[in-house]
């Protein structure tokens, strides 16, 4: 493996022009479809500074999703520089053919021990398909430390024309966590998402494919994941924009996160045993049906 220090972002092209950017923090800062479309969103006044994380792209919450005592919100793995790893592990032929693709490599430095003692490694290969698929795999392995447990999530910014003309597509009927009430638990009504205020929901034991229709750019995102059972819904609408410093007042018509993750029931490793988590991302054309 060698440091960042002298590359401060990798990018993934593919024969057809699409692209994925990514700082040297593992989270990107931009994918790209063959037409240069930027398809996920960074703020415009997001911080690129350590230890602020980055607002937008993908940042990836790890070992903890959400606050809690020792760590900072949302765990440290967001906010540290990684390194690229020359010597992955064999990852199946499919996950290598055909892409574009690194393989980033996170190890707890002394200073995260103290913060978190457990010994790991997490390996994250990120790939840009032929047909412009962005897929991240993460293997979090428990290097003989003693039994450890974490959350995690894809804290997936996309970017979207205009959120009231947004809907989700796969999360009806399911329970979910409420942000707004406590974590309480609900249940979501019969249809489609939609957005007309703040929402931050974990949906629980979602399916593995979900839909987001951005109706005005007539363009679907179909996310597929494997491992994750729960789904992050996140938009903080117009009140919370204007509290947070890194984000435009204005952000959040133009912005959507749909997080791949694992949190009602954080995942727990034996000394040796290791976790995969897999994100697909594919934005496909939306045939919208005229009545909207
Ligand atoms: O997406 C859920 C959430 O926990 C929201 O409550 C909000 O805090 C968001 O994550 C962003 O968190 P961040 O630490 O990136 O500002």
């Amino acid at each position: 493996t060698k440091d960042w220090n002298g590359i401060d972002q990798v990018v993934l092209r593919n024969p057809q022009g699409a692209s994925a950017r990514l700082t040297w923090r593992s989270s990107h800062t931009s994918w790209r479809n063959d037409r240069g479309e930027e398809l996920l969103f960074t703020s415009s006044k997001a911080i690129f500074k350590p230890p602020k994380a980055m607002r937008g792209g993908i940042p990836i919450c790890f070992p903890q999703f959400g606050n809690c005592v020792s760590l900072e919100q949302h765990g440290f793995a967001r906010n540290k520089v990684w390194t690229i790893d020359e010597n992955p592990p064999p990852l199946h032929h499919n996950d290598s053919h055909g892409k574009s693709f690194v393989d980033l490599l996170l190890k707890p430095s002394e200073e995260d021990l103290k913060f978190w003692p457990h010994s790991f490694e997490f390996r994250l290969r990120v790939s840009l398909g032929a047909d412009g698929k962005l897929t991240l795999i993460s293997r979090i392995r428990n290097i003989n430390s003693k039994p450890f447990s974490f959350s995690f999530a894809y804290h997936t910014y996309l970017s979207v024309s205009d959120i009231s003309e947004v809907r989700i597509e796969g999360l009806e009927t399911l329970d979910y966590l409420d942000n707004l009430f406590k974590r309480e638990r609900f249940t979501e009504q019969g249809d489609a998402i939609t957005f007309e205020s703040e929402v931050d929901r974990v949906y629980l034991s979602s399916p593995n494919v979900i839909a987001v229709l951005d109706h005005e750019r007539k363009r679907t995102y179909v996310i597929r994941k494997e491992g994750l059972p729960d789904t992050v819904v996140w938009n903080p609408w117009e009140k919370k924009s204007r509290a947070m410093l890194d984000f435009g007042d204005e952000e959040y018509k133009q912005m959507l996160c749909v997080d791949g993750s694992a949190i009602e029931k954080p995942i727990t490793l034996k000394p040796g045993e290791e976790w995969t988590g897999r994100l697909e991302l594919t934005v496909v054309p939306s045939s919208f049906c005229s009545e909207g």
